[in-house]
């Protein structure tokens, strides 16, 4: 069957990457990218939609008829304690918008995101399991873990064959992160290049999971096409690439620009920081559907130095 392939979210830090790898998968005619601001350009067929908007929504499920929806749209973790009313509403009404009109035009297969904020300060920090206690802290991750289990309920329910991997911080160079905790792994790059000074919002020995967008994006679009069997986890799957501190990171750069100097000022995001995991045992998606994650702290930096100076 040809598919159909609709992005939501699409001019986001993961949407920017998914939608350029799904099109040479799929072909460019058939993936649609959507989101609430439109972009100046596209190679893809482009929808401007609010995921509050149930009629605009209808009409693109309408007009393009998706078999396949990735929907990306959400506020994360720290622009949402800015705004936690705002957050609640766009992740959750977003979420059942988009699910209802997936089931109302019969889409085939549906991916949805979490994320380890869904994790909070009980839950075991180092090589968190799948199944973990949770207790988040923050909007974001209040919202990804009802989230997930309205995915198991979807599924079950409705037989809505939707699927999800909880991201951890995402590295990427095409576009810049925005409004998240993690957000400081890419600021980085773009400032040290320019000016050859970053001044980080977290602290030097802050440890988190992140993981370099192609990991990422392999693993959003592998899950969606590995057979229904294969998913048995329906909430939604750990998956890891690799953990570092700021710290870390810097003396990693400092490799590539040795004149790059750094200094910490704390801000509210470091409180966020400390109540996520500093290391994600995947096992269970590697068992599942054969995750496996590629891309180490030193080849990230390389690769993102690489394509950042690129002439
Ligand atoms: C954030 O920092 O909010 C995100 C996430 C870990 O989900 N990058």
């Amino acid at each position: 069957m040809k598919e159909k392939v609709l992005v939501i979210g699409a001019m986001g830090q993961v949407g920017t990457d998914l939608v350029n790898k799904l099109a040479s998968i799929y072909g460019t005619s058939n993936v649609i990218a959507s989101d609430i601001k439109s972009p100046q350009k596209s190679n893809t067929f482009f929808e401007t939609m609010d995921v509050l908007d149930k009629n605009a929504i209808k009409d693109v499920f309408t007009r393009h008829k998706p078999t396949m929806v990735y929907h990306l749209a959400a506020m994360l973790s720290a622009t949402a304690e800015k705004y936690p009313k705002k957050a609640w509403e766009l992740n959750m009404q977003g979420q059942f918008n988009i699910f209802d009109a997936c089931l109302d035009h019969q889409v085939d297969r549906l991916f949805w995101p979490s994320s380890i904020a869904v994790f909070g300060p009980n839950t075991p920090k180092i090589l968190t399991p799948q199944n973990a206690y949770c207790d988040p802290t923050t909007i974001y991750g209040i919202s990804k873990l009802a989230g997930e289990q309205y995915c198991n309920y979807y599924y079950k329910r409705y037989n809505l064959d939707v699927r999800s991997i909880r991201y951890p911080g995402l590295i990427s160079w095409k576009a810049q992160a925005g409004g998240g905790t993690t957000d400081y792994a890419v600021e980085v790059f773009s400032e040290i290049i320019k000016t050859k000074s970053y001044s980080c919002f977290l602290k030097p020995d802050t440890m988190l999971p992140m993981m370099y967008m192609d990991d990422a994006i392999r693993a959003t679009i592998e899950i969606l096409e590995a057979p229904s069997v294969k998913i048995k986890e329906r909430t939604s799957y750990n998956i890891a690439g690799f953990s570092f501190t700021p710290k870390q990171l810097f003396d990693e750069i400092a490799l590539h620009e040795p004149a790059a100097e750094f200094d910490y000022q704390t801000d509210e995001r470091q409180q966020i920081a400390d109540s996520w995991p500093k290391s994600i045992d995947d096992k269970v998606a590697r068992n599942d559907w054969s995750w496996h994650h590629q891309f180490s702290l030193s080849k990230m930096v390389s690769n993102m130095f690489e394509n950042l100076t690129k002439p």
